[in-house]
């Protein structure tokens, strides 16, 4: 098989197959459970067997099992993408899934948070907040328009886009894609972080390897990880076609950017150690592997005759990148959790220590493999 067609999330998939098929059976010997200790409370025969107290207690287990089985239900895996305007977020998904689904350009392109998913239908739709109205989408430009003339978008807002499986492999197991507009144009970094990035797996900012890391940037991934413990962060130092045209700084550049990435990340942020963080960071080009897999689409030339020197490196690292980032799902770092803040009304996960609920044990150890 094609060395770029094996999905990595294929574990995760299968993973959590095998979990919910754990937990209907679990909930299914509690459901039974429950039956059985009520029968005996109210039988005669069996007085004093089992008492009223143990009776609530198992139906509160079933409840709490109802719950935990639906969120399993309705797990996903949920990559978010994050960076500057014009840095190549839209890029950089239209590269992972190999066509030019979101718009991007020059400016500022993006206007609301836009989500990727896979749909089972042949028609790409997408649906606005408090609609569940359908619109048609057939190509890019139309996805534009239909973005820039609704009236009701803002940058809080979010579309969610449907994309058809059979065009791209990688939405076939279960994964969303979520772009953003650009965090230096947004005064609203915390609504944006606990509206859409607490129930994010996988963080990736997008930097500019034609400049460096900023500190809107920066400040936004401190805010982040103030939310969350150990969020999974990628740096992609995108747009590095650009190095080619100054070959003599080439490395000293590139030593430069990774050395203020593994800073950021290993000793601000802390969210990785010295033996993680090499695999964080990435050096690449989304336009070049766009293009080239757009090429290899329509049965052209893969390289398309006119890429920059280097291309292949570039494409093995994006290819690095992919794998590495869908992977991660199935080896979470240990005691991620998300900090509760005094108003935050998203998660009901308790603060470490202060709750009696047997059950939130397993809650907060849920939250941690996500
Ligand atoms: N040379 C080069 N250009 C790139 C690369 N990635 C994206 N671009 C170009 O940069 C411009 C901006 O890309 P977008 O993907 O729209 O950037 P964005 O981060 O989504 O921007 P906003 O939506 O405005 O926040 C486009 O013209 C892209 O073609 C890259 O790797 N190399
Ligand atoms: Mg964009």
């Amino acid at each position: 098989m094609d060395q770029e067609d094996i999905s990595p999330l294929k574990h995760f998939v299968i993973a959590k197959r095998t979990i919910n098929c754990i937990f209907d059976q679990l909930q299914d010997f509690v459901r039974e459970g429950s039956v059985f200790v009520k029968e005996t409370w109210h039988s005669e025969d069996l007085e004093q067997v089992a008492v009223e107290d143990q009776c609530v207690q198992m139906q509160a287990c079933t409840r709490k099992l109802t719950i935990i089985r639906e969120v399993l239900a309705r797990r996903h895996m949920k990559v978010a993408f994050f960076g500057r305007t014009s840095n190549g977020k839209s890029t950089v998904i239209n590269a992972m899934l190999r066509e030019r689904v979101l718009p991007s350009g020059i400016g500022h392109t993006t206007n609301c948070f836009l989500s990727v998913e896979g749909t089972d239908g042949d028609m790409a739709y997408l649906t606005t907040e408090g609609s569940d109205e359908r619109q048609n989408i057939e190509t890019v430009n139309q996805l534009a328009h239909a973005l820039h003339m609704d009236p009701d978008l803002d940058s809080g807002c979010l579309v969610r886009m449907f994309w058809p499986k059979t065009k791209c492999a990688l939405l076939r197991d279960d994964l969303v894609l979520l772009d953003s507009p650009g965090i230096d144009v947004t005064s609203e970094l915390d609504s944006w972080i606990d509206k859409f990035c607490l129930d994010a797996d996988v963080f990736v900012l997008v930097a500019n390897a034609e400049s460096t890391l900023m500190n809107t940037e920066k400040h936004f991934f401190h805010r982040v990880s103030e939310r969350i413990s150990k969020p999974n962060i990628f740096i992609l130092n995108n747009r590095w076609d650009v190095s080619v045209s100054e070959p003599e700084y080439l490395e000293d550049v590139r030593k430069q950017h990774m050395d203020r990435c593994l800073s950021f990340l290993m000793d601000e942020l802390r969210v990785v150690d010295a033996r993680q963080a090499p695999n964080r960071i990435f050096f690449v080009s989304a336009k070049e592997v766009l293009s080239s897999r757009m090429h290899r689409a329509q049965g052209m030339p893969e390289t398309g005759g006119a890429l920059a020197e280097g291309f292949q490196e570039r494409l093995k690292e994006f290819q690095r990148f992919e794998r590495t980032c869908l992977a991660l799902h199935t080896q979470p770092p240990p005691g991620r959790t998300v900090v509760p803040r005094p108003c935050a009304s998203l998660l009901s996960t308790p603060t470490p220590g202060t709750s009696t609920d047997p059950l939130d044990g397993f809650r907060s150890l849920f939250h941690s493999q996500r």
